[in-house]
């Protein structure tokens, strides 16, 4: 494991404790997935959905995974290596890549506006220079926009035990704003 995929996934621990207790659980989730459903009010009930799914499917694979003893609640060191493994949490970053980058593209056209990256991106709690920074990173066109398949497959890498030097390492970057 890469210190700076550790690091990334750290940082989506801290941010994914929404409650801030120092563990997460399913209040966590439930608490995450309203803030984020409330920056995307134009995508359609469809895409919310999965949006759901994804979240739930997140939390759930944890729980069931994760919980031996069934206190209902995940530490910072069951969390880091298990989804950076691939081979157990890979199917469920997939789906839950799919379901938030489509919420980046209520038009369905495939491309992904800044604004609207911004508002997902700092609902789940990221560092809005850090978003910015990201988003460049990801090259947008000549009218500021990513395609929806660059942020699925970014979210996807960000997970990659074994990436750096890419993208997703600029969520974690600090800066000075
Ligand atoms: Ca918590
Ligand atoms: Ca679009």
């Amino acid at each position: 494991m890469r210190t700076e995929a550790a690091k990334r996934v750290e940082l989506v621990f801290s941010l994914f404790d929404a409650n801030g207790n120092g563990v997460i659980d399913s209040d966590d989730f439930d608490l995450m997935t309203g803030r984020v459903l409330e920056a995307a009010a134009a995508s359609d009930d469809g895409a919310k959905d999965a949006l759901r799914a994804a979240f739930r499917r997140y939390w759930t694979t944890l729980a069931a995974e994760l919980d031996a003893d069934g206190d209902g609640v995940i530490t910072v060191d069951e969390f880091r290596p298990f989804v950076l493994d691939p081979a157990r949490f890979g199917d469920t970053i997939a789906e839950f890549a799919e379901a938030l980058s489509a919420l980046g593209d209520p038009d369905g056209d495939g491309l992904i506006e800044r604004p609207l990256f911004v508002s997902l991106m700092t609902a789940i709690g990221f560092e809005e220079a850090n978003v910015h920074a990201l988003f460049d990173a990801f090259g947008p066109d000549s009218e500021d926009r990513v395609t929806v398949a660059t942020w699925s497959a970014g979210i996807k890498d960000y997970y990659a035990p074994d990436l750096a030097g890419i993208p997703g390492d600029q969520l974690v970057a600090a800066r000075a704003l």
